[in-house]
């Protein structure tokens, strides 16, 4: 019986990292436009640069918290099959809480890209437009995440954990964006027991069979306990 797990940007809203489309979120500060497309990035590297060297620090001084924890427990000791954790959210907190093989999707913080020759490499604390690529030396580098309008990662190895998921969770997210807010939708086809585990609906909530209120640092680690006893 392998779980897979979706996880948004509330699963770390109690590490202080602040979420995009609550009340004053990320996305009533920035423009997606300017500072979360490859268009915006030719635009104004610097001001991208500015908005991710920012979020890495905020990222950096989190620590993940009970929910994180509690989901690498569950992939640690759930004795009926695997464990995915697929997340959307860039900043480090389920593997710091010892979660193994995370399919992060969107990319991650504490990694760079060279937008000329590809190469990646752990990122520095400051990205600035300057900063020559430690592979090919040319000022190319960007943050390894992906932006709208560009392919997610790991699509074929999400995919396949759906399709033999038999229990799907997704956790605090709001089921805006796209591939990943229709995952539900088809693990459910794929015959997968769906749960929503929210502090409030979302767009996606019609779609599971079962919805679980709450915080994820109180609710989360109550699933794992059950599943686990
Ligand atoms: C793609 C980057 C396809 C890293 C992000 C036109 C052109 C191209 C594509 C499109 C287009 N029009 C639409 C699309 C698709 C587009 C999309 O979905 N747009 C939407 C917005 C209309 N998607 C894409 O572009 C994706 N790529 O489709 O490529 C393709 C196909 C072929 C060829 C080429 C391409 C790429 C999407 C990735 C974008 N990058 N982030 C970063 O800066 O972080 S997405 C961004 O939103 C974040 O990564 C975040 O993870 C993600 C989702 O947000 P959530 O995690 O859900 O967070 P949110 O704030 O919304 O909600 C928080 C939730 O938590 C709430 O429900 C709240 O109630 C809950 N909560 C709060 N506190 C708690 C809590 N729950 C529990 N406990 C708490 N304490």
């Amino acid at each position: 019986m392998d779980i897979v797990i979706l996880t948004g940007a509330g699963i770390s809203a109690e590490s202080g990292i602040g979420t995009f489309r609550d009340k004053g979120g990320i996305w009533s500060r920035y423009d997606v436009k300017d500072v979360a497309t490859p268009e915006g990035f030719r635009r104004n590297p610097a001001l991208v640069h500015e908005f991710y060297n920012m979020r890495r620090q905020v990222s950096r001084d989190a620590t993940p918290n009970a929910a994180h924890l509690a989901l690498a427990r569950l992939q640690a000791e759930w004795p009926r099959g695997k464990v995915r954790i697929i997340t959307q959210n860039v900043d480090g907190l389920h593997e710091r809480a010892g979660a193994q093989q995370v399919l992060d999707m969107h990319g991650a913080h504490r990694r760079a890209l060279c937008a000329g020759c590809g190469h990646r490499g752990p990122a520095p604390e400051i990205l600035h437009p300057e900063l020559p690529c430690p592979a090919c030396a040319e000022p190319r580098l960007r943050p390894d995440v992906v932006w709208f309008g560009e392919m997610p990662y790991h699509l074929d190895q999400i995919a396949a954990a759906l399709a033999r998921a038999a229990i799907f969770c997704a956790i605090g997210t709001s089921g805006q964006v796209q591939p990943a807010a229709g995952f539900a939708a088809r693990a459910r086809a794929a015959g997968a027991h769906t749960v929503e585990i929210n502090l409030a609906s979302s767009r996606i909530s019609p779609v599971f069979a079962q919805t679980l209120r709450g915080a994820a640092t109180q609710v989360v680690p109550d699933w794992v306990n059950g599943l686990l006893s």
